[in-house]
């Protein structure tokens, strides 16, 4: 049982918010879930269309509109935001829904709970902190990787809009005493992840008969995460974690994205070099990895997903088993990518 019965979720339709639903469904048998997701281009109806209706009641709407926000935060007992524009592509074409959403939906949802002193969970990254410098696989381990103390740094119109929404929570916890706490997390991949990401983006490539398309170097690091972990992490800290306080969650698997790519090819049967080289993303963060030691001492939480080689061949697998949940999509995604050189 749990002190949180009824549970608002933002931008649940969502990759990593409709995965925290099926999470709670599946293991919080006393919780209730509204979701408030505006169904943008990211949020696909379908991602919540399995689960139970008595358990799950979507609400479909912004999370700047006060006015729905405020009704719905009144029958809430914890917010959990995962609303977003998620994506860095396309926050450098045109950042101007990255600040509305992710600034000034945030700022709406921290109004509402304030007012009904409700829980409230933000859901954010570790680009906030920017990008470490490349070191070799060897060196991984010892090099300096984001902590709670990492200065803010970030890099992309997506990675400033999410690092000013962290900085709202905190000082509405700080001038208001909001009973408010902040997760950063790395990368995460598995069902339900848009194809214009980078590893459905590859797969779905592969299965469409594309060649898939590698940025610049290709020996940017990214520090990745199954995002059941994820779900398991934030429920902790939703549960268990001190108010006022921010937790990094990673899983320790940092890997470059060559070699990401190679591990698909190879998993689905294709040469080692069946790809493209492409433009670089502007501004592309070189590293990012996370130190969890927090989340890992206070909380007990720790990663129990297994390997990225055995969730990559898992998630490989639902992009081929579901088919028709992208492949409507894909034409255009790529045309999108294509005019950028991408
Ligand atoms: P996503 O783009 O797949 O989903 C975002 C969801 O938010 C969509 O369903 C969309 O319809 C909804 N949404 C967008 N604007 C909205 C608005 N104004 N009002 C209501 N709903 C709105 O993104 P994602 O990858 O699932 O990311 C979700 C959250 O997790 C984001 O806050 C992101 O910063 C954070 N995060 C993601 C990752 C990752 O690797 N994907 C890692 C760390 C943190
Ligand atoms: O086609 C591609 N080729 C490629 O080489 C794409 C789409 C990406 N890349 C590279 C860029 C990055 O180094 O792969 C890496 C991952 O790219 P994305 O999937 O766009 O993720 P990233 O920019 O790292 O951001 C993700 O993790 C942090 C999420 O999209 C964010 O929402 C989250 O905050």
């Amino acid at each position: 049982t749990t002190q949180f019965k009824e549970i608002l979720v933002t931008g649940g339709v969502g990759f990593v918010g409709a995965n925290f639903v099926h999470y709670l469904v599946a293991t919080q048998p006393d919780v209730h879930v509204t979701v408030l997701d505006k169904l943008t281009y990211a949020g696909h109806r379908a991602n919540l269309a399995d689960l139970p209706a008595a358990r799950v009641r979507l609400v479909v709407g912004d999370i700047c509109d006060a006015v729905l926000v405020d009704q719905l935060v009144a029958g809430a007992d914890a917010v959990v935001n995962y609303a977003a524009e998620s994506h860095n592509d396309r926050s450098l074409l045109a950042p101007a829904p990255f600040i509305k959403t992710n600034v000034e939906g945030t700022y709406t949802l921290l109004e509402a709970c304030r007012k009904y002193q409700v829980r409230f969970h933000q859901i954010s990254t570790d680009e906030v902190y920017g990008d470490l410098p490349l070191v070799t696989a060897a060196e991984q381990k010892t090099a300096p990787k984001f902590t709670p103390e990492s200065p803010y740094r970030p890099s992309s119109p997506y990675a400033a809009s999410k690092a000013s929404a962290d900085l709202l929570v905190q000082s509405w916890v700080h001038s208001f005493g909001l009973p408010a706490t902040i997760s950063n997390c790395s990368n995460n991949f598995g069902p339900y992840q848009h194809i214009e990401k980078f590893i459905p983006r590859q797969v779905t490539n592969i299965l469409a008969g594309r060649r898939p398309k590698l940025y610049g170097s290709g020996r940017n690091v990214r520090d990745w995460i199954a995002t059941s972990d994820h779900s398991r992490a934030v429920w902790t800290i939703l549960t268990q974690g001190r108010l006022g306080q921010v937790y990094l969650i990673g899983a320790n698997q940092e890997l470059d994205n060559l070699t990401v790519l190679r591990m698909i090819l190879r998993e689905m049967g294709q040469p080692e070099d069946a790809f493209d080289w492409v433009a670089d993303r502007p501004g592309h963060d070189r590293r990012y990895a996370i130190d969890a030691t927090k989340l890992q001492q206070e909380l007990g939480w720790r990663p129990l997903a297994g390997d990225f080689a055995s969730n990559l061949r898992t998630t490989i697998a639902w992009y081929q088993d579901h088919q028709d949940w992208w492949h409507n999509q894909k034409a255009a995604v790529e045309a999108a990518y294509a005019r950028q050189g991408q």
